[in-house]
C-alpha cells in the first residue's frame, strides 16, 4: 500500500503526471463552463456524450505540444497554452452572455467586437464565477510554486510524444465522425456556431472559424473593383425594368413578408381525404386582391432557409456550398431590402422563434440593416411551446403581435415560421387532419404541420383585419424551399397519384407558393416562370423604388418581356420550354427528354446552360469577393452594424423612444391600448395556460418575463430534427 502511494506520488511528480493533471483539470473546468455558462441545448444521449467528450481531443493535442520540449521550458509552454485556451474560453463566456453566440475572428479583427460594445460592457457583464475558468491554471501554478509538485526535467522521447499527438488526432476524428453521424453536414453547412461548440468543442470551433475566415479573406483580398465591372456589365445587359403599371402602387404601405417554412406549391388546393389541407392559404391564393404565382421556384442550395432569405433580401444567389449568411454574413458589405427601406423611412424588423444565432442571423441582420430582430429571447417560451427548431407558429405569431403594434409605421416586417419543418412532427393536440398513408414517416406528417401553419396564418390574418393593418399593408407570402426532399419520391408519387417521380417531375416539384396580397390590388394567378431571386426587384417596383443602380440578379416578376429562365443552385434550370436536370434536358410541357442531336435545339440548350452558369458564378463572385464594398448605389446609405442592438432590454427601451417620437405605431394610434387581446388563437398550449391562471394570458405581460425565460429555454437544436433532410 505504502509502495503504491509512493508510486502514485512520484507519478504526479513526473512530467506525464503533471500533463495528465493539467488535461483533467482543463477538461473538468471546460465541462463546468459548458453547463453553467452556455446554453448549448444538448438533447439525447449522443449529444450529451459528445459534449462531455469534446474538450479532450483538442486538449490532448494542444497540451501535448509541451511534451516535445525539455525541462522547465516544457512546463512553461504547457502553462502558456493552458492560459491561452482558458482566455479564449473566458472571452467567449462574456461574449455569449451578451449575444448568445460565440466570438468569430471576423468580429475580433474588424471593428465588429468593438462596435458591439463588448469592450465597454465587459465590466458590466462579468460575474465572479467567470474567473473559475482560470482555476485549473491557478491550481497548477500553486502546486508548482509550493513544490508540492516538482518539475521533472527528464526528457520525453519524441516518438512517445508523437504517439500521443497521433492518438489525439484519431480521437478527434472519432469525435467528428460521431458528430457528423448525429448531424450530417455539420461542417459544410454550418447551421450555427453553437452546434460546432456543442459537437466539437470550443477549441475546434476556434480552428474551424479561423480556417473559414482565412478562406473567405483570401478570395476577398484578391478581389478588386475591376471584378465588379464584369458583373455590372452583365447586369446592365440583362436588365429589364419593372412593370410600370405596378410602379409605386404599394408606396408607403407596411410590408409583411411571411416565410412559410418548407411549404411547397403542391399543397395549395391539395386535398387529403376530401379535405383541403391549407384552406386559409387557398383562399388567399384565389382572392381577387392577391397576385399569385403557380410557377414560382425555390432556388436554394445547402443554406436552405438562409439561402432563401438571402435571395429575397439581396437578389443575390446563395453559395454553391454552405450558407452565405454564415460565411459572409458578418464580413461582407450588403445592399439589402431593410437598408433600402430604412432610407425610405421604414422601420424594419425580423421575427423568428428560434435562437438568434441560427444561420448567423444575429450578425447578418445587422449588416442588412434590420432595426430589430425579435428572436426567441423576446418571447415567453414555456414548456410545450416549442417543437423542432423553435416556437410553434401559432404561439410565435400571437406573441409577435405585441412587438408589431409597437413598430412605427410604415414598417417592413419579416415573420419566419418554423413548425412545418422536417421531420414534420406535431403533438396530438395540435393535429387537425389525419396523416397521409404513404408509409413514409417523413412525408406522412407533412399535411399535419402544413395544416397547422395554415391555421396559424389564418389567425394572424384575422388579427391584421381586427387592427386595420390589412388595409394599410402589403402582405407577401413565400415558401422558402422544398419540404419533401428527393429521397422520398415513392411517397410523393403516391400523394400526387402518379406512377413514379422522374427527375423531370422532381424539378417541377420544387415550386413553392408566392403571393402578394394587398387591399385594392388586382389579383390573379400568374403563370410566368420565376424564382426567389426575382422577389426583391418586384417589391422595389411595387414600393416605387428603382433597382436600376443595384447589383441584383433578379427581375421584376411582373415585368412584361422578362426572361423566364429559373436557375437552380446546382446549374440545372427550368424555362417554359426546357427543364435541365444534370446532363438531361426535358421538354417542360411534356416531360419528355429532348434530343440534343438537333443542332438548333442544341444551340438553344447550350446557350441557356451557359447563361445560368454565368449568372451563378457572377453572383458567387459578388459574395466571395465582397464586391459590393467597391460600389454604393446612389441613394443608398452604407450600413453600420454598430447602429443596431438586438438585446432585449435595449430593444424595448428603443421601441418606447422611437414610438413616442414617430407617433405612428399601431399602439400609439390606438391611444396606447394594446391590440394583442384582439388576437384570437386556438393554440391549446395557451388555453391550458389561461385555465391555470386567474388572470387572462395577456401577451404584453409575457413579454416582460421573456428575458428570464430566454436563458432557461434557449436551445439551439433539437435531437428530433437534428438531421437535415
Ligand atoms: C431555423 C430555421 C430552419 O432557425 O430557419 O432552417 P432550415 O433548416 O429550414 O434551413
Ligand atoms: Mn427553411
Amino acid at each position: 500500500m505504502k509502495r503504491f502511494a509512493k508510486k502514485l506520488g512520484s507519478f504526479w511528480n513526473s512530467r506525464w503526471g503533471f500533463f495528465l493533471l493539467a488535461v483533467l483539470l482543463f477538461w473538468a473546468k471546460t465541462f463546468y463552463a459548458y453547463q453553467a455558462k452556455f446554453n448549448l441545448g444538448s438533447k439525447g444521449s449522443m449529444q450529451h456524450l459528445l459534449l462531455a467528450l469534446n474538450p479532450l481531443p483538442t486538449t490532448l493535442l494542444l497540451f501535448g505540444i509541451a511534451l516535445y520540449f525539455k525541462g522547465r521550458k516544457s512546463y512553461i509552454i504547457l502553462l502558456v497554452i493552458d492560459f491561452l485556451t482558458s482566455f479564449w474560453l473566458f472571452a467567449n463566456v462574456l461574449y455569449y452572455r451578451e449575444f448568445s453566440d460565440f466570438l468569430t475572428s471576423t468580429l475580433i479583427k474588424g471593428s465588429g467586437a468593438a462596435s458591439n460594445n463588448l469592450g465597454k460592457s465587459v465590466v458590466g457583464i462579468v460575474q465572479p464565477t467567470d474567473f473559475l475558468v482560470f482555476l485549473d491554471l491557478l491550481i497548477l501554478i500553486i502546486l508548482l510554486a509550493t513544490r508540492l509538485i516538482k518539475v521533472d526535467v527528464r526528457p520525453i522521447k519524441k516518438l512517445v510524444a508523437g504517439t500521443l499527438t497521433a492518438f489525439a488526432v484519431l480521437f478527434f476524428g472519432f469525435n467528428l465522425s460521431m458528430a457528423e453521424n448525429d448531424r450530417s453536414g455539420l461542417l459544410t453547412r454550418t447551421f450555427d456556431n453553437n452546434y460546432i461548440v456543442k459537437y466539437l468543442g470550443l477549441n475546434s470551433y476556434a480552428v474551424y472559424d479561423t480556417v473559414k475566415a482565412a478562406k473567405t479573406s483570401a478570395v476577398r483580398a484578391n478581389a478588386d473593383a475591376s471584378d465588379l465591372t464584369s458583373v455590372q456589365n452583365y447586369i446592365k445587359e440583362n436588365y429589364v425594368p419593372g412593370n410600370p403599371e405596378y410602379t409605386g402602387i404599394a408606396k408607403g404601405k407596411n410590408v409583411f413578408v411571411i416565410h412559410l417554412e418548407s411549404l411547397q406549391q403542391f399543397m395549395i388546393d391539395f386535398k387529403w381525404q376530401d379535405e383541403e389541407v391549407t384552406p386559409v392559404l387557398n383562399k388567399i391564393y384565389h382572392n381577387n386582391n392577391t397576385l399569385s404565382f403557380d410557377n414560382f421556384f425555390h432556388q436554394v442550395g445547402q443554406g436552405k432557409t438562409a439561402d432563401a432569405e438571402l435571395m429575397l433580401e439581396t437578389s443575390l444567389f446563395g453559395l454553391p456550398e454552405g450558407a452565405a449568411m454564415v460565411t459572409a454574413g458578418t464580413s461582407n458589405t450588403w445592399q439589402a431590402a431593410p437598408a433600402m427601406l430604412d432610407e425610405q423611412g421604414y422601420t424594419t424588423a425580423a421575427f423568428h422563434g428560434d435562437v438568434a444565432s441560427f444561420w448567423n442571423r444575429d450578425n447578418t441582420y445587422k449588416k442588412w440593416g434590420y432595426d430589430y430582430y425579435f428572436s426567441k429571447s423576446f418571447y415567453d417560451v414555456k414548456k410545450g411551446y416549442e417543437i423542432g427548431y423553435g416556437m410553434k407558429d401559432k404561439i410565435f405569431l400571437q406573441q409577435s403581435a405585441q412587438y408589431i403594434e409597437q413598430l412605427p409605421q410604415p414598417f417592413y416586417a419579416k415573420l419566419i415560421t418554423v413548425t412545418n419543418h422536417y421531420p414534420y412532427g406535431l403533438d396530438k393536440k395540435n393535429q387537425t387532419i389525419e396523416k397521409t398513408d404513404t408509409g413514409d414517416s417523413t412525408v406522412d406528417g407533412y399535411v399535419q404541420t402544413a395544416r397547422y401553419l395554415d391555421q396559424a396564418i389564418g389567425e394572424f390574418m384575422d388579427w391584421l383585419k381586427a387592427t386595420g393593418l390589412d388595409k394599410t399593408s402589403m402582405i407577401v407570402f413565400y415558401g422558402d424551399h422544398y419540404g419533401i426532399s428527393s429521397n422520398h419520391r415513392k411517397a410523393v408519387a403516391q400523394l400526387l397519384g402518379k406512377e413514379k417521380i422522374t427527375d423531370y417531375d422532381n424539378a417541377q416539384f420544387q415550386k413553392v407558393p408566392f403571393m402578394i396580397h394587398m387591399a385594392g390590388l388586382t389579383g390573379g394567378i400568374n403563370h410566368t416562370y420565376v424564382g426567389e431571386i426575382d422577389v426583391l426587384p418586384t417589391l422595389m417596383n411595387l414600393l416605387g423604388l428603382s433597382n436600376k443602380d443595384y447589383i441584383q440578379f433578379g427581375t421584376d416578376l411582373l415585368a412584361d418581356k422578362r426572361d423566364q429562365t429559373v436557375a437552380f443552385r446546382n446549374g440545372d434550370f427550368v424555362t417554359p420550354e426546357y427543364t435541365k436536370v444534370g446532363s438531361t434536358y426535358y421538354s417542360t410541357k411534356t416531360g419528355e427528354a429532348v434530343k440534343k442531336s438537333d443542332p438548333k435545339i442544341k444551340e438553344v440548350l447550350d446557350q441557356l446552360t451557359n447563361h445560368v452558369s454565368t449568372e451563378l458564378s457572377l453572383s458567387d463572385s459578388v459574395i466571395n469577393g465582397d464586391l459590393l464594398r467597391f460600389y454604393t448605389p446612389k441613394d443608398f446609405k452604407k450600413v453600420d452594424p454598430s447602429d443596431f442592438s438586438y438585446k432585449y432590454s435595449t430593444v424595448l427601451a428603443e421601441l418606447k423612444k422611437t414610438q413616442k417620437k414617430a407617433k405612428t405605431s399601431v399602439l400609439y394610434q390606438n391611444d396606447q391600448k394594446s391590440t394583442v387581446d384582439l388576437y384570437k388563437t386556438d393554440a391549446p398550449e395557451l388555453a391550458a395556460d389561461s385555465e391555470g391562471e386567474s388572470s387572462s394570458s395577456s401577451s404584453s405581460s409575457s413579454g416582460s418575463s421573456s428575458s428570464s425565460s430566454s436563458s432557461s429555454s434557449s436551445s439551439s437544436s433539437s435531437s428530433s430534427s437534428s438531421k437535415a433532410d
